[in-house]
């Protein structure tokens, strides 16, 4: 096996380009479809700030070295989510990630800030755990990349990750979710923009990428994803892409180039018929939106199992939630 570039020796087949890389010209090939996907997509701007969301796995510790190696200002944040050992371990991995390479970490704990941790959350409102955890990062980021003043949000979805959603999305007919299913979503709304620049590689590439440039990530895989209809996806898709490389990209660039502008209406119909949390200003169906009413459930669940801690509200918190606008769950 030939590196396709050089002729070295290779180290990994790329089935669906149909080429093997050296250990030197794979990584310069992760970073050119990284640089692909944010010109392809318009995701950055030349010296754009940016908040990636870093949760110590392989993902988003990929991404955010290949944005600081390209240039970017790009610092990172992690949520700790208070997942036991799990969280306690990714947590020391993204802190030697950064300490390591002199980069900016900003962390979030959601019990010290809101008086919850996602075991606790899911069991007292009983959704499962993804369903909360969710809620709350989609939250904290969008907060946090506001009040930072950063251009944008970025998250280290994969392409692996782009295609189960989409598939899952698919299979069930979630109009509403397909018309956002795309790599960017602009600022608006108090939103701030998100993109991933990962679309273009799959979880098997970034493993590998972190593997050749010595990223020690966290490889165990939560303990809460047992069970995530996800994970179920990707084990069907991958069996379809081994008996025909390819077959992820295609369907997942197909949709973005003939379908997803079909279903944008129902986005916009659905966010306008939204009104405004009177604590955040989020858009809520009812009063207050589905994480000040997590915030209210789940902080007092942990206060009174813990023996009548003083609950923290979001009002109350450290960093006070100054949306701006109506968000969309998003
Ligand atoms: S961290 Fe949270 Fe994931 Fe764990 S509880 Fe589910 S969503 S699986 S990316
Ligand atoms: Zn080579
Ligand atoms: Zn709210």
């Amino acid at each position: 096996m030939k590196c396709r570039v050089c002729r070295g020796p290779a180290v990994i087949d790329i089935r669906r380009h149909n080429a093997n890389f050296c250990g030197e010209h794979f990584v310069r090939y992760c970073r050119q479809q990284v640089e692909r996907a944010i010109s392809d997509h318009k995701m950055l701007a030349e010296g754009d700030s940016v908040l990636v969301a870093v949760s110590g796995g392989k993902d988003s510790l990929a991404v955010w070295e290949i944005l600081v190696d390209l240039g970017y200002e790009a610092d990172g944040l992690y949520v700790g989510l208070g997942i036991g050992e799990y969280s306690d371990v990714s947590l020391d991995h993204v802190r030697r990630f950064a300490t390591e390479r002199s980069l900016t970490l900003t962390e979030i704990d959601l019990v010290e800030r809101y008086g919850y941790d996602i075991p606790t959350a899911a069991a007292k409102t009983r959704r499962v755990p993804c369903s909360t955890c969710g809620i709350s990062k989609r939250h904290v980021f969008d907060q946090a990349t506001v009040e930072g003043g950063y251009d944008c949000l970025v998250t280290g979805h994969n392409l692996d990750d782009e295609v189960a959603v989409l598939y899952g999305n698919v299979m069930r007919w979630q109009v509403e979710y397909l018309g956002r299913q795309r790599p960017v979503l602009p600022a608006g709304r108090g939103f701030p923009r998100k993109v991933k620049p990962l679309v273009k590689l799959s979880e098997r590439e970034t493993a590998a990428y972190c593997v050749l440039q010595g990223i020690d990530y966290m490889v165990e895989e939560c303990p809460m994803a047992a069970g995530n209809k996800h994970l179920g996806y990707k084990d069907a898709l991958n069996e379809l892409e081994r008996q025909s490389p390819g077959t992820k990209a295609n369907f997942y660039a197909g949709f973005l180039k003939q379908v997803v502008h079909l279903f944008e209406h129902d986005d916009e119909s659905i966010d306008s018929a939204l009104g405004h949390c009177s604590r955040c200003g989020a858009p809520a169906g009812g009063e207050i939106c589905a994480f000040c009413h997590l915030v209210e459930r789940a902080g007092s669940a942990r206060s009174e199992s813990e023996g009548g801690e003083q609950p923290v509200s979001v009002a109350a918190g450290p960093v006070p939630v100054t949306f701006s606008g109506t968000q969309a769950q998003r």
